[in-house]
């Protein structure tokens, strides 16, 4: 390593302290200073400051000036190994107390397959109704977003939902995003196929973690999608977290149009993610098989049952698998111990009531301007804007 590579690296070290010592800053400007190479530290202190008042003048200088001088995060960071990142991020998991597998894990082939059984089962209302709700309020909801804008969907897996706004808001360009690239190019694709005239530019990304930031969006003030009720499968800090990269990535100038779903009946709720048929089981089980493909392992899918309810003080569904029989197995290279009643979880789903998810959405820097709900209020559509917050 040069030298002067070895110093940029130790001063780029301190500039990443400091941020991270720079309360209340230091999330915001953490995120946009990843994302940006340290290079728009200039319009990012503007925003900050719209929304939350003056920036410590310290912590700012010492960033400008730091910031003119390195060209780039790549310095420092070199490609991840994406397989040995999975394997320590699973084993991670697995040797927490309790067990943890994160959601993502779900979505192999039969993965995605099941969960798109679930989607048709009656009990599993999430998909009726905010369809229902799309096209009840169509008209509104398009007039809201305004035609010729940049849409970007996060997760968007086979892109159908986007045909909900299509071709009323016909946007300047649809950027779907989503971690399987065989099925985003596919599907996008097939989208553009049916909407001649419209840009598709699909990209290829895990929005579950910091590489959305890095993607380069072909304009300016974009427009997120993010329906389905996939938030509530974040924790409500990784809400905060997650709602807060997008509003780094909107400007001032962008918008969220996420669908989210509604505390309710904790019967129906319960039954939604316990269907008779045993759909939503088998894509719990499923998860087992997943990993021992992924990582090479033994993991038992006998050995284990679906187990999914509402914790009403958490205001969350908890799906788990239950160990049916004491057991040995091993993952990614190590030997795990499983006894019997044990619980894994492997989902959490929260739910809110609209206040509770605008006040989410505030502590990241958006305010909610427009709600659509069905009749009995089962699930929420929610249109947020940057917020301009004056001191
Ligand atoms: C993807 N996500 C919004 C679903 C949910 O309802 O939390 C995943 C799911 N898990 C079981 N059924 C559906």
């Amino acid at each position: 390593m040069s030298p002067l590579a070895f110093f940029r690296i130790k001063r780029l070290n301190q500039v990443h302290r400091t941020l991270l010592n720079a309360d209340p800053v230091k999330t915001l400007i953490k995120e946009v200073a990843i994302a940006s190479g340290f290079r728009q530290l200039g319009q990012l202190s503007r925003d900050y400051q719209k929304m939350f008042g003056e920036l410590p003048s310290e912590t700012l200088r010492s960033h400008k000036n730091h910031a003119k001088s390195f060209p780039a995060r790549k310095i420092i960071a070199p490609q991840p190994n994406v397989a040995n990142e999975m394997a320590s991020e699973v084993l991670d998991g697995l040797l927490q107390k309790p067990k943890r597998i994160a959601p993502k894990y779900f979505y192999d082939q039969r993965g995605s397959a099941l969960f798109d059984t679930i989607t048709k089962l009656d009990e599993y209302y999430i998909p009726r109704i905010e369809q229902h709700i799309f096209s009840l309020f169509k008209r509104d909801i398009c007039e809201e977003i305004g035609t010729a804008r940049t849409i970007i969907e996060p997760g968007a897996g086979s892109c159908e939902k986007i045909k909900w706004l299509l071709p009323d808001i016909s946007p300047a360009a649809y950027v779907p995003m989503d971690i399987s690239e065989s099925h985003l190019r596919e599907n996008a694709a097939k989208l553009g196929l049916a909407y001649p005239g419209l840009i598709v530019d699909p990209r290829v990304c895990d929005h579950t973690n910091d590489t959305m930031l890095d993607i380069k969006l072909p304009g300016s003030s974009p427009v997120f999608f993010y329906p389905g009720s996939s938030i509530g499968n974040f924790e409500p800090e990784a809400v905060i977290d997650f709602m807060r990269k997008l509003r780094v990535m909107m400007g001032s100038g962008g918008g969220l149009l996420i669908g989210v779903d509604t505390k309710k009946n904790s019967e129906v709720l319960h039954t939604a993610y316990n269907d008779p048929k045993g759909v939503t089981a088998a894509f719990n089980i499923n998860v087992l098989h997943h990993l021992n493909h992924l990582l090479g392992g033994n993991l038992k899918p006998d050995y284990f049952e679906h187990v999914a309810f509402y914790n009403e003080n958490c205001g969350r569904i908890e799906m788990h698998l239950r160990c049916v029989k004491s057991h040995i197995a091993h993952i990614a290279g190590m030997d795990l111990e499983f006894s019997v009643g044990e619980l894994i979880n492997t989902e959490y789903s929260y739910k809110y009531h609209p206040q509770e998810f605008s006040a989410l959405a505030q502590r990241a820097g958006l305010r909610m301007k427009r709600l659509w709900q069905d009749k009995q209020r089962y699930f929420s559509v929610m249109y947020f804007l940057p917020a301009l917050l004056t001191v």
